[in-house]
């Protein structure tokens, strides 16, 4: 039963933010899927299990951007 929340993400200004998020994200646990919108500027997340907020914040951190409220 795989899990789909959708994140805001603070600092993705081009594709190669994309990349870097989408790699980050990906590289955790459980992940099956990540679709980044640019414009949108949102990451969407499909995963086996939920995950912690702590976990992609520190993804997010690590890839040089940061986990928004709301969305
Ligand atoms: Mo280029 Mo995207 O520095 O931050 S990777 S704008």
């Amino acid at each position: 039963q795989a899990v789909t929340r959708t994140y805001a993400v603070t600092g993705m200004t081009c594709e190669h933010c994309v990349r870097a998020v989408t790699d980050e994200l990906a590289a955790l646990s459980g992940v099956r899927e990540v679709r980044v919108d640019l414009a949108a500027g949102t990451a969407t997340v499909t995963s086996a299990d939920p995950l912690s907020d702590e976990s992609v914040r520190a993804a997010l951190d690590e890839a040089g951007y940061e986990l928004g409220s709301g969305a």
